[in-house]
């Protein structure tokens, strides 16, 4: 709560709500990481004060990006902090991307300044230069590099940057089916307003006794990461026991001290393989939160029977922040596997066919959505933007699902030519632009098959062009050096070539049926 002599009072800046969650006692344990190191809330505030100084010793202009390509520490979660807290926009960048995808991000998004991990300072402040930006810092997962170097003799006071809740706070890239991957812009206000919506119907719980204590084990570049986890913490003053990388055992050990824990479901699949995995293990726990890909429902079923506890699955996506959870509290209904549960307080949720017609409860079409988590539209792409909204205002989320009786809402399938995998999105057509750029390649069309432990996987199925021959190892090795580590497919045919329908398109429900079952490399 904001007090009357509150110097961050009516500042809609995301970063004064975080830090009104803050406990009083400032020394007590904000984050734990899993190798023992102990940040009090003083020293998020402290140091995310510093960072903040650093960058507005830069004296940048309004509005300026700063793009973070680094490995996961608490020192990158405080230089997210740090940009809120500046007024500055956070651009966050999976670590596994490539050169070439670090290009096109920087090239589109012009940050001024670009954090990135001293290995990779060669190539990233190569492209960042090119493109124009003005600073590139290190920052390397075990609190070396130059960003700290140079906050460390920046003051420890920092008054709050003024924000309204309608100016911008972050922009995720998403890649599409279509062309360049678009910059999903969020607001200090859509952030908020989904974090404090999640608190009340998660029922995060404060306080020095019986406060929540979050296991935070997901990358912090994407939206279940770096917001649904990190601002559920803060906001309720939750202590967070941090893990760089997913360790399944670590983390079970650790649920010990923990009441909730935060994975998309390879997390949970990795941890159900544990035998050390039972009612005792997670007896303080007191919720699983599932998402950003379907959980299978013998996952959710294993769960119940192993710990005695039900996930709670929950649906969102970069563009909107959470849209739909199954419900905390039994007051507002049982949680059910296979449903991503209820449209959440303050979202409208529909189901409409291809003619724009609303269906009846059970009739499958697409998901369209509005509320006050809804993003501002693609960095500057506003033809783009105005394609993704109905003429009535909600946006387009390309899924394909239906709603019940009861209002609980399932994802059954995509409009959109996209799988994911071990929690990230991937577009085939991406993969499918690098592989035909190979020599010796006519066409290629990469599909996701069902895959236990990620979810999906990608196959890539190859047509030689006349006389050429191709190997799928050789295929698989080229990718490598030009995109994400889990764009990869995991397999790769070389055919004669594609089934196509009568109109000409290539049939990837015939190929998703065909390597179903495909293991090796062919
Ligand atoms: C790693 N690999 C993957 C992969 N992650 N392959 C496919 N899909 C993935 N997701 C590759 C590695 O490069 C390696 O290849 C091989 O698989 C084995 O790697 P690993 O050691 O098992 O991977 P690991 O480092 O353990 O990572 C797996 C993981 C990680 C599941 C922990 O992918 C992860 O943290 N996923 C979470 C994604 C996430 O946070 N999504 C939220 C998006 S937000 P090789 O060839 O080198 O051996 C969103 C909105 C919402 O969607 O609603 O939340
Ligand atoms: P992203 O663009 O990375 O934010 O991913 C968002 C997409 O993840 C959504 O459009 C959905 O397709 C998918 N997604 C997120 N949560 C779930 C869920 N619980 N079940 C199924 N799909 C999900």
């Amino acid at each position: 709560m904001q007090s009357k002599n509150d110097p961050d009072r009516g500042n809609q800046n995301l970063f004064a709500a975080l830090r009104a969650g803050f406990p009083a006692a400032l020394d007590a344990v904000a984050v734990e990481t899993d190798d023992g190191l102990l940040y009090s809330w003083r020293d998020l505030e402290r140091a995310s004060a510093m960072l903040a100084n650093l960058l507005l010793s830069l004296q940048l202009p309004e509005g300026a990006r700063i793009a973070a390509q680094v490995d996961k520490s608490v020192e990158a979660m405080l230089l997210y902090l740090a940009t809120l807290r500046a007024g500055l926009v956070y651009l966050p960048l999976n670590a596994a991307y490539q050169s070439a995808e670090i290009e096109y991000f920087i090239g589109d998004a012009e940050p001024a300044v670009v954090v990135c991990s001293a290995k990779n300072f060669g190539w990233v402040s190569k492209i960042a230069f090119k493109a124009g930006t003005g600073y590139v810092f290190t920052l390397n997962d075990d609190r070396t590099g130059s960003l700290l170097e140079r906050a460390a003799a920046c003051s420890d006071g920092h008054r709050v940057a003024q924000r309204r809740s309608d100016d911008l706070a972050a922009i995720i890239y998403t890649s599409g089916t279509t062309g360049r991957s678009k910059g999903a812009m969020l607001t200090h206000g859509n952030l908020l307003s989904n974090a404090r919506v999640l608190k009340a119907y998660w029922g995060w719980r404060s306080g020095p006794q019986g406060g929540d204590v979050l296991i935070h084990a997901l990358p912090i570049f994407h939206v279940h990461g770096l917001f649904v986890a990190i601002h559920g913490a803060l906001l309720s003053g939750g202590k967070m026991i941090w893990f760089n990388r997913f360790e399944p055992r670590r983390v079970l050990q650790r649920m010990a001290q923990a009441t909730v824990f935060m994975g998309v479901p390879t997390l949970y699949v990795r941890l159900l393989a544990e035998p050390a995995l039972d009612r005792q293990a997670v007896a303080r726990m007191r919720l699983f939160v599932a998402g950003s890909a379907p959980l299978l429902l013998e996952t959710f079923t294993q769960w119940q029977e192993r710990t005695g506890h039900t996930i709670l699955e929950r649906y969102g996506m970069s563009e909107t922040v959470m849209l739909t959870s199954n419900p905390y509290f039994a007051e507002h209904g049982q949680r059910r596997g296979g449903t991503v549960g209820f449209a959440l307080p303050g979202v409208s949720l529909r189901v409409h066919d291809e003619q724009g017609r609303a269906l009846a409860a059970g009739g499958v079409g697409g998901i369209e959505v509005k509320g006050p988590g809804v993003f501002k539209g693609y960095w500057r792409m506003p033809e783009k933007t105005a394609e993704e909204f109905t003429a009535d205002g909600y946006f387009k989320t390309g899924d394909v699902g239906k709603i019940d009786d009861l209002g609980y809402v399932s994802i059954v399938g995509r409009s959109k030519d996209m799988f994911i995998s071990g929690g990230y999105n991937v577009y085939p057509v991406e993969i499918e632009d690098q592989i035909n750029q190979l020599p010796g390649v006519a066409e290629s069309a990469v599909i996701g098959i069902a895959h236990a432990d990620f979810g999906e996987v990608g196959v890539a199925v190859v047509v030689a062009r006349p006389g050429a021959a191709l190997e799928a190892a050789g295929i698989i090795a080229s990718l490598k050096s030009k995109l994400a580590n889990y764009k990869i497919p995991k397999h790769c045919v070389v055919v004669d070539d594609l089934p196509r329908n009568s109109m000409g398109k290539v049939q990837k429900n015939v190929l998703r049926a065909r390597y179903a079952g495909i293991k090796g490399d062919g």
